[in-house]
């Protein structure tokens, strides 16, 4: 890393060192451009450096996780698992840093506190926490989906140590002979309820909401399946690209709401045991119509029912009252068989919610006392707008993004933003983000920009600004193609409902990552079409 000489202007400012930001920082230096990224972090990463809680692993499969835009790095590089875990993740990003000498334009421990847009002079001015002041002409947010933890607000206060599965210290933490509680069943707390349990004296589970999860049937990677892929790398990429969610499943066209009793076990059996969110394309309609999702419900709780040992703690895990998929499906290793063990028990909220934390523990709503050593919450994330809306970001006269979001986020292709020219937003709503595999909407997002920058270059554009009209047009659309699914008729993250006083609307853009991307490519070649370019 090396330190800039204070107020250095840029020709562009990047937020964030996580895939998206790093990537962006690649391109504009190709395109030859003065890059400054600032990242709050002491490292590379993003959302893989903080998320370090044992147990975090990608839910994509890691061949298909991973960069394509350089054929050197993808054949070079080898992964040892089918999902990497998060060490492996950041030592990824590590070296991609290193082998494109990313470093000299990375400022670390250096967090960006506000971006505010000069129409006179048509730049950016970006503030960081070091009181530092930069002029660019562009402004990318790569501030990542999941990058602002939250925790609820509980009454009381517990006295031993206090974890968050979203900023986990670097250094790690030694539960051994410790009574650890765990609130939340969200993705991370499967994957890390089963980790703690072979580590500390005891493991409580205070469950809101039973989540469905699905076998992630995690292994060493094969090398005969690493070799067959690396041989078609690029051909398989491009499936990717061309993709639903930007994973080359093996789809199935048949409809769970006709099959057989026999046909749907004989899916659902085949891809339980393959294992991963694949699952979720068991059926064409399993993501459309209530009655198949009901299929794939019955099925997750007749599996859960065998694995557990005791009837009560079965009944307490069923999940029931939300789409399978419609919230975020959790893959996981061993989650549901961790509840045979002595050393772990669960604890229901619906049937009596959390009254107060105490010095010792907690006290639920029935009275109940629960005393533990340390408490960790995995609750989750102010996802795809608190990272951006964390920002004093500000347009055209003055117009702040949180005003302008106060009814819910709005960007033109999930892109870019009405009233706030010369920024992009990576992955931001209203783009497949979220809901398709991250790397591979990151590239298309940061390419899509790059080759814009290039192409307005070129014609001697100095400033290109979302159309308010083609904005609300694009929302619309993507609402509608939302409510096709079952995805909004479930509570979740998708939708901001698990933060309070946050606007429910369902964020990510569920028309299919390659019909997205035709549609970028469309707008570029129609000349920017619902942009104001000037
Ligand atoms: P999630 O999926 O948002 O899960 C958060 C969990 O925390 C979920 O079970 C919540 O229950 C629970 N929660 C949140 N607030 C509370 C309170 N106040 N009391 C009890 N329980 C609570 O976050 P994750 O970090 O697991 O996963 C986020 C994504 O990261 C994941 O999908 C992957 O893509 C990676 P609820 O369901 O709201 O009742």
């Amino acid at each position: 890393m090396t330190q800039r000489t204070a107020g250095e202007p840029a020709d562009i400012v990047i937020v964030g060192a996580g895939f998206a930001g790093l990537y962006m920082l690649h391109k504009a230096r190709q395109l030859g451009l003065r890059a400054r990224l600032f990242e709050a972090g002491d490292d590379v990463g993003g959302t893989w450096f903080w998320n370090r809680y044992p147990g975090a692993r990608c839910d994509t499969e890691s061949l298909v996780y991973s960069y394509s835009f350089s054929e050197e790095l993808q054949q070079e590089w080898q992964w040892t698992e089918r999902y990497a875990a998060q060490p492996e993740i950041q030592r990824y990003l590590h070296h991609v840093a290193d082998r494109f000498a990313l470093w000299p334009d990375i400022e670390l421990e250096t967090r960006v506190t506000a971006a505010h847009w000069d129409d006179a002079a048509a730049r950016w001015m970006v503030t960081t926490d070091r009181g530092e002041q930069v002029v660019a002409q562009w402004c990318v947010m790569a501030t990542g989906c999941l990058s602002t933890w939250q925790k609820p607000e509980l009454p009381g206060s517990f006295s031993g140590p206090t974890f968050h599965t979203g900023i986990w210290p670097q250094e790690g933490v030694d539960f051994t002979g410790k009574r650890v509680a765990v609130i939340g069943t969200g993705s991370s707390g499967i994957q890390l309820i089963p980790n703690l349990a072979q580590q500390a004296a005891h493991v409580t589970v205070f469950q809101r909401t039973p989540n469905y999860s699905v076998p992630a049937r995690n292994r060493p990677l094969d090398a005969e399946h690493e070799t067959e892929i690396k041989q078609r790398y690029a051909a398989f990429r491009e499936e990717a690209r061309r993709s639903a969610f930007g994973v080359p499943f093996p789809d199935n066209p048949a409809l769970a709401a006709t099959a057989s009793a026999e046909e749907l076990r004989a899916s659902y059996e085949e891809r339980w045991e393959r294992g991963g969110v694949g699952f979720l394309v068991s059926f064409a309609d399993l993501l459309l119509d209530a009655k198949a999702n009901e299929t794939a419900g019955d099925f997750i709780r007749s599996k859960i029912r065998e694995t557990i040992e005791d009837p009560a703690t079965a009944e307490k895990l069923l999940p029931r009252g939300h789409y399978v998929g419609a919230k975020r499906l959790p893959i996981d290793i061993g989650y549901f068989e961790t509840f045979n063990r002595d050393n772990v028990s669960l604890v229901d909220l619906r049937e009596s919610g959390i009254a107060e934390l105490t010095p010792g523990g907690l006290r639920q709503e029935n009275g109940a006392e629960h005393l533990f050593d340390a408490l960790v919450y995995a609750t989750g994330f102010d996802a795809m707008t608190g990272a951006l809306l964390a920002i004093d970001i500000q347009g055209r006269d003055g117009l702040a993004l949180r005003d302008a979001w106060a009814d819910g986020p709005r960007a033109y292709l999930g892109l870019a933003i009405a009233g706030f020219p010369n920024l992009f937003a990576i992955t931001a709503p209203g783009s497949p983000s979220v809901l398709s595999n991250m790397v591979v909407s990151i590239e298309q997002h940061v390419e899509w920009i790059a080759d814009t920058l290039a192409d307005l270059r070129s014609r001697g554009v100095e400033r290109l600004e979302a159309d308010a009209a083609a904005q609300e047009q694009w929302v619309d659309h993507v609402l509608a193609v939302a409510d096709t699914t079952l995805f909004p008729k479930s509570d979740s993250w998708y939708t901001g409902s698990n933060i309070p006083g946050k606007k429910r609307i369902f964020m990510p853009y569920v028309g299919g990552v390659g019909s997205y991307r035709q549609e970028c490519d469309d707008v570029r070649a129609a000349g920017y079409k619902g942009f104001l370019t000037g």
